[in-house]
């Protein structure tokens, strides 16, 4: 299609995360992969795509992150910003912006969402009552209080929410709360705040749920069942220094609540992303031209600020577009356990980037690890076994093979010929996969999709085997030209479809095959025309015990915080 407005338009949104700490692989798989990976798919598809993100860096996370480690806020947000985009842009995740909620476009953009939604009455005004710590004179940020939860007993719940039965909660809710910090019993003052009417916009919430069919049951039946409780108001500010000021006479000394503005960073990342491009406009098709298509990514404990309280903040503004995908993933464990930094449990991102290891090792094992349905497991064993047998013996191993006897016997050229019968077979079967592929993607089930490239290369392979072209580049040489032209058809078919997955080694086999441009996926169904090859290296080298005893003595060790100030 030529014209823009004729394409399907894509936001594809990663939650924020917050910068009071280094990402984990847990925190990769389970949600900025995901995203990049379908953000890459729709690109490949031809659709207008952005894909967009940020940094999380109000509220009392980053103000308690700082108390600890004895540094000022805007110095521990600016050093964790940049320790984050490394490790994006080392993982490739492909963001069109990566914004900060710091910045003043988001403190601008966050006033007015909430200006509009106050003058539309559905804000109101009433008394919290608050956590404060007498020992560390402050009012504790709702995640920093610990107590019993109300629903469902767990004996560990946050002010903010229950980890164990997802409840949203207040921190006045908490059975016996606890400081987290130090531990003592926090005294609760009263203190005036803001509150957003949630019951205003409840039957509305309701009916959309109830129209994602299309939504996984976890996120749907969890969302539901919040509603049915009723919805009750929901505060919006908070006694605290850090974070956007609420514009509103009388409430000068007080700050948004943290997951209000957190989400408006949607917009306001875009709208850096429009500016940063030259067009400071084109933010407002993603978010006000209803035929934009919005995908969330996030870990489940985030699933009812996107279902309901994003959702909701967003039907009582009534200018922007609502979410058309909630993907909600589950967690990555590391190991038979939580990922944990304290316990040094895990994999962490910042030694990840210096492991020495490609960033497409990581992705495909990764890959496998996105928790799409439920919690997943990283596994060296598995890292190990997946990498070589997979993506070395299988994927790699036909590729190189292809290319190197088509540069060692037929001077790397191919020519199209007409295909044989059994080549014509091999080829159905091949398309039938690219299909399954793009249903599986279209649905964001990322890891199917990997399953039938994966098939992809070894229908390749048992072809390149069955076929025997070594024995007739002597005895037929015309029937060896049929096979490998097939092989290299095959060859650029997983170029394509492992664009979104392994973009450095698709962007390889595209140059061995010397094919110009970026992929495109209707690529696979045109016939390959006459191509010369680029003398081929190999792809992915197999993992030696050594060299992966010496990554993981490196990744599994989290840097220490106060290493990055001093
Ligand atoms: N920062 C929570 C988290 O990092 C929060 C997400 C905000 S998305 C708008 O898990
Ligand atoms: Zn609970």
């Amino acid at each position: 299609m030529s014209s823009e407005s004729g394409k399907k338009r894509v936001l594809v949104l990663c939650a924020l995360p917050y910068t009071n700490a280094v990402p984990h692989v847990g925190n990769i798989v389970g949600s900025h992969l995901p995203a990049d990976i379908f953000a890459r798919y729709c690109r490949l598809k031809g659709y207008q795509t952005l894909l967009i993100g940020g940094a999380d860096e109000n509220g009392t996370p980053t103000e308690v992150a700082a108390l600890e480690l004895k540094v000022t806020t805007q110095r521990l947000t600016d050093v964790f910003y940049a320790v984050h985009k490394r490790i994006y842009d080392w993982f490739e995740i492909s963001y069109d912006n990566f914004s900060r909620t710091s910045l003043p476009v988001h403190h601008r953009t966050t006033q007015d969402f909430f200006l509009r939604i106050y003058e539309k009455g559905f804000v109101s005004a009433g008394v919290l009552r608050l956590p404060y710590c007498e020992n560390d004179k402050l009012f504790l940020a709702d995640r920093y209080i610990l107590g019993t939860c109300p629903v469902c007993g767990y004996g560990f719940a946050r002010g903010d929410q229950c980890e164990n039965c997802a409840t949203l909660l207040e921190p006045s809710q908490l059975i016996n709360p606890k400081c987290k910090i130090d531990g003592s019993t926090p005294v609760f003052r009263d203190s005036e705040n803001l509150f957003l009417e949630l019951g205003k916009v409840e039957g509305a919430l309701q009916t959309w749920i109830k129209s994602k069919e299309a939504w996984r049951r976890q996120v749907t039946s969890l969302a539901l069942s919040w509603i049915d409780e009723g919805l009750k108001k929901r505060s919006i500010t908070r006694d605290l220094k850090w974070g956007v000021p609420v514009p509103l006479k009388g409430y000068e000394n007080k700050i948004f609540y943290v997951w209000f503005d957190a989400p408006i960073g949607y917009i306001s990342s875009t709208k850096e992303w429009a500016e940063r491009s030259g067009d400071p406009e084109a933010w407002k098709t993603y978010w006000l031209d209803p035929s934009t298509t919005i995908y969330n990514f996030l870990g489940k404990d985030n699933i009812p600020f996107h279902t309901i309280f994003w959702p909701g903040m967003l039907m009582a503004h009534g200018d922007f577009n609502l979410p058309s995908e909630v993907v909600g993933l589950q967690y990555c464990n590391y190991e038979g356990d939580k990922i944990s930094k304290s316990r040094n449990w895990g994999i962490f991102c910042e030694k990840v980037v210096e492991s020495g290891l490609a960033p497409d090792i990581w992705r495909y094992y990764l890959t496998y690890l996105i928790p799409e349905t439920k919690d997943t497991e990283f596994k060296w064993d598995e890292f190990e076994s997946r990498v070589n047998n997979e993506l070395v013996a299988n994927i790699g191993n036909f590729v190189h093979r292809t290319l190197t006897f088509t540069s060692n016997f037929l001077s790397g050229v191919v020519e199209p010929v007409e295909l044989g019968e059994e080549d014509e077979a091999v080829h159905a079967k091949v398309l039938a996969e690219v299909d399954e592929a793009d249903r599986a993607l279209r649905d964001v089930r990322i890891r199917d999709a990997m399953k039938n490239i994966l098939q992809v290369a070894t229908i390749g392979n048992e072809y390149f085997q069955r076929s025997q072209p070594w024995v007739l580049i002597k005895q037929d040489p015309a029937r060896c030209r049929q096979v490998i032209y097939s092989c290299v058809s095959i060859c650029r078919i997983l170029a394509v479809l492992l664009d979104p997955y392994l973009p450095e080694s698709s962007k390889k086999i595209y140059g061995f095959l010397k094919l110009e441009g970026r992929p495109r996926w209707d690529d696979v169904s045109l016939p390959l025309g006459r191509t010369v090859i680029e003398k081929p290296e190999i792809l992915f080298r197999k993992l030696e015990k050594p060299e992966l005893e010496r990554v993981k003595s490196i990744v599994t060790k989290s840097t220490d915080a106060k290493d990055y100030f001093r």
